[in-house]
């Protein structure tokens, strides 16, 4: 049994299958970890839905911010932006059962016995891996609630607060635990958020840092794969810390990484969108 791991799809289907292929996948056998940002913007994002929640026991999927919109959408709290590629999905005879699995996803994966976690943006520096769950589960189980759901959808979006304080509550407090685990790259060592800045580590604004490379990182020492940002180019030179967005969707590679041997599989995306 092999556990691989993959950053965002993005509805880029044909480069996961071509990838899996290449390590010969078994769902039996594997599994598969994705990142989050499983849709939108690419071609064929009702088609990687399906194929992920189709394997069951075999996938474990954070959600991203492109995971969220799409409940909000499908929820009619948001409509769809002109990038979309949500359509096919909102279109779908089986979207009631993908929209429901969906809600039922994580924020943050955390696998004991491999002692790896996951998320899709990050973590950040002031909180150690047992509060990061703990707030996690905070969003989670609104998410499957059907009287929650709905409130914190339509408050889900926004970027303040910036600074996280425990005495946070209602809808600004999981408005800021989900920008942290699904939208952050650059924060300061308290956790404030920037985000705005959205290319590479060049671009950090004055007194921000990527939410890895603070020194005091509560969760330094913790193996950590994410995905969301491209512009990293996979590149992240912090130990065991996996950057494995690699801008598929943007015309780059999809990497597939064995989370046992760390070994890095890239997929030049010939079958990607044109
Ligand atoms: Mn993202």
């Amino acid at each position: 049994m092999t556990t691989y791991a993959v950053g965002d799809l993005q509805g880029c289907l044909e480069p996961l299958r071509c990838l899996l292929q290449r390590v010969d996948f078994s769902p039996s056998r594997d599994c598969l970890w994705l990142a989050g940002d499983m849709v939108n913007r690419g071609p064929q994002s009702l088609e990687a839905l399906r194929f992920v929640r189709d394997l069951g026991s075999s996938a474990v999927t954070v959600l991203g911010n492109h995971d969220l919109h799409l409940l909000a959408v499908a929820h009619d709290i948001e409509r769809l932006k002109r990038a979309d590629t949500l359509k096919p999905i909102l279109d779908a005879p089986d979207r009631t059962d993908l929209i429901d699995w969906l809600r039922q996803q994580k924020l943050v994966h955390h696998d004991a016995e491999r002692k790896a976690t996951m998320v899709h943006a990050g973590i950040p520096p002031q909180w150690t891996l047992e509060k990061a769950l703990r707030r996690a589960a905070e969003v989670e189980q609104v998410l499957r609630d059907d009287a929650l759901l709905l409130p914190f959808l339509d408050g889900m979006y926004g970027n303040q607060p910036a600074k996280w304080d425990k005495d946070l509550h209602g809808v600004p407090r999981l408005r800021l635990i989900t920008n942290y685990f699904t939208r952050m790259r650059f924060c300061k060592a308290d956790g404030t958020l920037n985000l705005e800045a959205k290319e590479g580590l060049d671009s950090a604004p004055a007194g921000f840092a990527p939410w890895f490379s603070h020194p005091n990182r509560k969760t330094r020492g913790c193996k950590i794969i994410f995905g969301h940002w491209a512009a990293l180019e996979g590149q992240c030179d912090e130990p065991n810390v996996f950057a494995l967005d690699t801008g598929c969707v943007w015309g780059n590679s999809m990497t597939l990484m064995n989370l046992d041997s760390e070994e890095l599989h890239h997929c030049d995306c010939e079958a990607r969108a044109k």
